[in-house]
């Protein structure tokens, strides 16, 4: 990730749509308050959000009378921000629409830092993350760490689940077998699956069964196809490959969460290019890389960067092969990016 030096206009310019956006932020919430004062609302009632439209968000009731039926609703000024997943109390227009005016506490909640270095929540009270990657775009190790030390901070159970096993052949059976052979090692679980010869999608769904899950990853993975097939009959875009590079074309444009009729819930949510780590602590790094934890703190000196120092717990553990140099580099990689933002 490349610090980010910005030009007097720049900053100028950024000063001003965040201006802009705060001064849109509390004219809607003036809206929601106007429409609060105002007579034709029901009575309050329970509902999850199941998309976020910048403006307006999309509940489903979970309270009779209004159990599975959607709502587009402003929202309240003080309730922060929402998120797919969110519980939320909400309150009925006579004609159409509503308005939210409480969030449940979250159980759980995945959340990255935008562009701009503001923390966005990704999803709330999730059971798992379904790290998506795929035979084809190529997959990035630095990528999956990063999800995965994100998984561990916030303590939600990552799977990685290689899709497109059908486009598996010699040209690329031995990278990917070598890059999942990592992770199984370290004990997480992979689930292989195509959606064109349906290998592995009975266990998908199996694992899926009864929980709420987040499909992450690349865009272009099939995270949407993935969710399709698992529930056919539902709308979902999918978007075919640039031809040229190969890559994702960046079809789904915000988190949606759909239900499974025998029971759980899949939130879809938009591919991404790179997951920033500025939020968590150097701490918070070494601690999400679950093969580092036995060494933490047995190092000689208390303040080791697990660089050059002597008597390092972390490099005797790659030298004896407990740590694999990838995973050493991915961290190294990712704790830079880190000191990078801190600079800026
Ligand atoms: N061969 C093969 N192609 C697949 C498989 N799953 C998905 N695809 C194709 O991959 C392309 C991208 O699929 P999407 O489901 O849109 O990918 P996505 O991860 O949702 O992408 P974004 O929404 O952009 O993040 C489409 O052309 C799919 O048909 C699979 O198992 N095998
Ligand atoms: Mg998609
Ligand atoms: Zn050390």
């Amino acid at each position: 990730m490349s610090k980010r030096k910005l030009t007097k206009q720049q900053a100028w310019r950024i000063e001003r749509i965040q201006k802009e956006r705060m001064e849109r932020t509390q004219k809607r919430a003036d809206r929601a308050e106007e429409t609060l004062q105002s007579s034709d609302l029901g009575p309050e009632t329970e509902g999850i959000i199941i998309s976020h439209f910048g403006t307006q968000v999309e509940v489903e009731g979970t309270q009779e009378p209004n159990i599975g039926i959607s709502t587009r609703c402003n929202m309240r000024a003080n309730l922060g921000q929402l998120v797919t997943g969110d519980k939320v109390v909400w309150r009925p227009k006579q004609n159409e629409g509503g308005v939210v005016v409480a969030r449940g506490d979250r159980d759980t909640l995945l959340q990255r830092p935008d562009m701009h270095g503001r923390l966005k929540p990704v999803a709330a009270n999730i059971d798992f993350i379904v790290i998506v990657i795929a035979a084809e775009p190529v997959p990035h190790a630095n990528l999956i760490d990063r999800y995965l030390v994100a998984a561990e901070t916030v303590d939600i159970p990552p799977v990685i689940l290689l899709n497109k096993c059908d486009l598996i052949d010699e040209s690329n059976k031995e990278d990917l077998e070598n890059l999942l052979s990592t992770y199984i090692n370290l004990g997480y679980r992979v689930i292989r699956t195509s959606i064109k010869n349906e290998q592995g999608m009975s266990e998908l769904h199996a694992f899926l069964q009864d929980r709420i899950s987040v499909f992450v990853g690349q865009s272009g993975v099939g995270k949407s196809s993935l969710i399709g097939s698992l529930l056919p009959g539902i709308e979902i875009s999918v978007g075919e490959l640039s031809q040229k590079r190969k890559k994702g074309t960046h079809t789904t444009t915000t988190a949606r969460l759909f239900h499974m009729p025998s029971g759980g819930d899949l939130i879809d949510s938009p591919g991404i290019r790179e997951f920033g780590l500025w939020h968590i602590s150097e701490e918070e790094l070494l601690e999400g890389f679950v093969e580092f934890r036995p060494h933490l703190g047995y190092c000689k000196f208390r303040d080791c960067s697990h660089e050059q120092e002597p008597g390092c717990a972390i490099r005797e553990a790659l030298e004896k092969g407990g740590i694999s140099a990838h995973r050493f580099e991915s961290y190294l990689r990712i704790r830079q990016s880190i000191r990078d933002n801190d600079a800026f």
